[in-house]
């Protein structure tokens, strides 16, 4: 029986939910992200369909809403002015139908969406064919701007969703951020600025958000001008599973999947150049200098997920995993990189790890899987539905009530979870 003093979990969490439901989309969590962000809500969508299906697709279809004519869907979407975050709607200048930024984020969406159709396929189809065109012209976006011998390029470090991770060290030394001027950073009012990007790093992120403004984000401007392009195993990996994904949505509908399946070859073919043999291991590539980054991350380790058994893989994750309590580390505690409080140059995140945890046991690596889904669930539950942990220690980091570690309670670690959802 439920105490009603104290709310179970699965109580918590659908609260979380509720609580940065602002109409028709969530915040990631309020004050310090009040506004839509990509990936976050498709992890969103996936909580809510443990329990209410419908919302969890008025969450796609908000995000879906703010697509470009180009196809591509925004990282943000500034649905109403909030002077709580920087940079807003009025630095990026992007020119979508809803106010946004001007670059996208791990098109994670598909395959979210794969999932809540799964678990209700009847309530489902609707909204399915309605989204289906838009994730296929999204998808293509990539395909057609951003690949480079088929790994799928980021522009800006926020674009894979791993802001200030070791991976762009080298790019971002690339940027001599001239001109960028003044700017009152809103991010480290909110959270100890430890647990932040440096201001190296926002001068850098400010400056290439304001190259893409005066270009007026167009792609093929930004293809020959953007001194960041670095093909990431973040979106490379998250694009092949979603690719993989829509096939399976257009089989489903009846529709043409030719390209789709042509997308998948050419991304499968992609992944491989990630593959640094020096380090033995999927790594960032910077395409400008050519050189690796020469990272461990936990973006590494989204091959299973994107349907790629590697067998060095395993050893490198056995080996990370065996030497911090709390994996899945966002970079390689043995680096002198590695700082396990400061956002994605080492500490664990919730997302990240059922992303690697789904591909595990898709491939059949279950004991890992399993342990995975444990030990985060164990995190969450003595630590709280924070952004971020230390890896070392478990401390919850970062902002709190966050929505995607609550949608990851609710879809890959409550004993409760309905079936179909992981
Ligand atoms: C973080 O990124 C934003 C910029 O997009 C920020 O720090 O202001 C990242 O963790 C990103 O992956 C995430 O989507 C976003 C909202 O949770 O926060």
């Amino acid at each position: 029986m439920t105490n009603q003093m104290t709310p179970t979990m699965d109580e918590q969490a659908r609260a979380i939910l509720r609580g940065n439901d602002r109409g028709g989309y969530t915040v990631p969590t309020s004050g310090l992200y009040p506004y839509q962000w990509n990936w976050d809500s498709a992890f969103a969508a996936w909580g809510f369909a443990t329990f209410d299906v419908a919302r969890a697709w008025v969450e796609i279809e908000t995000l879906l809403s703010g697509q470009w004519d180009n196809g591509m869907v925004p990282h943000i979407l500034f649905h109403r002015p909030d002077p709580g975050y920087f940079p807003g709607p009025d630095v990026w200048g992007g020119v979508g139908p809803v106010p946004s930024s001007g670059i996208s984020q791990p098109p994670v969406a598909a395959s979210f969406a794969r999932r809540v159709y799964d678990m209700d396929p009847d309530a489902s189809r609707e909204a399915l064919v309605r989204i289906f065109p838009k994730l296929k012209a999204w998808h293509q976006w990539f395909m057609d701007w951003r690949l480079d011998q088929g790994a799928v390029c980021i522009t800006h470090p926020w674009e894979a969703g791993r802001d200030n991770t070791p991976d762009w060290d080298g790019a971002m030394a690339g940027i001599d951020p001239v001109g960028v001027g003044d700017y009152t950073r809103r991010d480290t009012s909110h959270v100890d600025p430890a647990m932040r990007p440096t201001k190296y790093d926002y001068d850098r992120y400010i400056w290439l958000v304001q190259l893409g403004r005066r270009l007026n984000w167009g792609d093929a401007a930004l293809l020959k001008q953007n001194p960041f392009r670095v093909a990431d195993p973040t979106m490379t990996f998250t694009l092949l599973r979603a690719q993989r994904d829509l096939a399976a949505l257009g089989r489903a509908l009846g529709e043409d999947v030719g390209s789709i399946d042509a997308a998948i070859q050419e991304l499968e073919a992609g992944a491989e150049t990630l593959w640094n043999p020096d380090l033995a291991c999927y790594d960032a590539r910077d395409v400008r200098s050519g050189k690796w980054a020469g990272c461990v991350s936990n973006a590494s380790f989204l091959n299973w997920y994107a349907g790629i058994d590697h067998p060095g893989m395993v050893a490198q994750y056995d080996r990370i995993t065996s030497i911090c309590k709390y994996p899945v580390p966002s970079h390689d505690p043995s680096s002198d990189r590695f700082d396990p409080k400061r956002y994605w140059r080492g500490p664990t995140w919730g997302i990240m790890n059922a992303l690697i945890g789904l591909g595990l046991e898709e491939c059949g690596h279950t004991d890992r899987a399993e342990a995975l889904r444990q030990t985060t669930g164990e995190l969450i539950r003595d630590h709280g539905f924070a952004e971020y942990f230390d890896p070392l220690t478990g401390r919850a980091a970062g902002g709190g009530t966050f929505t995607w570690t609550a949608a990851v309670w609710l879809g890959w670690t409550s004993p409760s979870r309905p079936k179909g959802a992981s």
